[in-house]
């Protein structure tokens, strides 16, 4: 489970296995491919991880190459119209890229999705 801890106006959330989309980069459509990664949100950005929480937190797998997520300038929302999962958020960057996210369980991405708007909004104010 992950461990949510406020600092100030900015959250870490040090991860947990969610469902990811990235339906379009940079303003470019993408055929969209749910998977399941380990995601971590610090102060700046969202990371998703290929590898699993124990490779990751190993780093038994050095050439990992994870997905990083600016989350400067980034739009969150809920969405109802882009997936029919239940439970899905949508990250919208400054440059265009969007993504969704999703759990099954509302309770977790509720957790994310306050977590990453406090991120988004520490962001804007400085
Ligand atoms: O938005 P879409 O295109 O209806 O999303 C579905 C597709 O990605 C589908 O794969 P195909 O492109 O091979 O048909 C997935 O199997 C579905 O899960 C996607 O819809 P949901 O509602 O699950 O996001």
């Amino acid at each position: 489970v992950a461990g949510a801890g406020a600092t100030g106006t900015s959250v870490d959330l040090q991860g947990e296995y969610l469902n990811k989309a990235k339906i379009s980069e940079d303003g470019k459509k993408q055929r969209k491919n749910w998977m399941t990664t380990w995601v971590v949100l610090d102060a700046h950005q969202l990371t998703f991880y290929k590898e699993s929480k124990q490779e990751v937190l190993a780093n038994l797998k050095p050439g990992c190459k994870p997905e990083r997520v600016d989350l400067c300038g980034a739009v969150v929302d809920w969405t109802t119209e882009k997936s029919r999962r239940k439970n899905v958020l949508q990250i919208t960057t400054h440059t265009g890229s969007e993504y969704l996210l999703q759990a099954d369980s509302y309770t977790t991405i509720c957790k994310w999705y306050d977590a990453i708007k406090k991120t988004v909004n520490s962001l804007s104010n400085g």
